[in-house]
């Protein structure tokens, strides 16, 4: 009985933890795939993560899990910026994900430093111009708002 307990346990904690499905590794608490091949706009991207990897643009919610793709880009060369699954496309400031429509955090440290014209601000600063999130290799691979209609790579989300 023991026994049988204790198979039971290891199966739940690898059933639990190292349940990637193929195509997306664990980076983090999330299952992700970084999309390397051609660049699309976001529009695009969206759909490339549901039809090639039946995933969803990535959601990162906690400050370790955006760590983790940052040290995931630093330590494989990875030398682009990439999509995630956030924007204000609905209404314009109100930043929500499409995995779930939940709120995307305007808490530190998610957002990137932009040039405001009193100083430093925090992104998004694009305004009506740039509705969608990216993480922004020349913002240090920090969220940045984006012309939806740019061309990047992208994360996908195992949902
Ligand atoms: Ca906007
Ligand atoms: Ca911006």
């Amino acid at each position: 009985m023991k026994r049988l307990l204790s198979f039971i346990a290891a199966a739940v904690f690898v059933g639990c933890c190292q349940g990637c499905d193929q195509g997306y590794e664990q980076v983090g608490d999330a299952c992700l795939a970084f999309h390397l091949g051609s660049a699309y706009n976001w529009t695009e991207a969206d759909v490339v993560c549901s039809e090639q990897y039946g995933g969803v643009l990535a959601k990162v919610t906690s400050a370790s899990d955006l760590r983790a793709i940052y040290e995931y880009i630093i330590t494989y060369g990875l030398t682009d910026s990439f999509w995630l699954g956030g924007s204000d496309l609905l209404a314009e400031g109100d930043w929500v994900w499409l995995a779930d429509g939940s709120r995307v955090s305007k808490a530190t440290p998610f957002w990137a430093l932009a040039n405001g014209l009193f100083g430093y601000i925090h992104e998004p600063s694009g305004g009506q111009e740039e509705n969608c999130l990216l993480l922004d290799k020349k913002k240090k691979y920090f969220f940045n708002d984006e012309d939806c209609g740019a061309y990047h790579h992208l994360i996908c989300m195992q949902m």
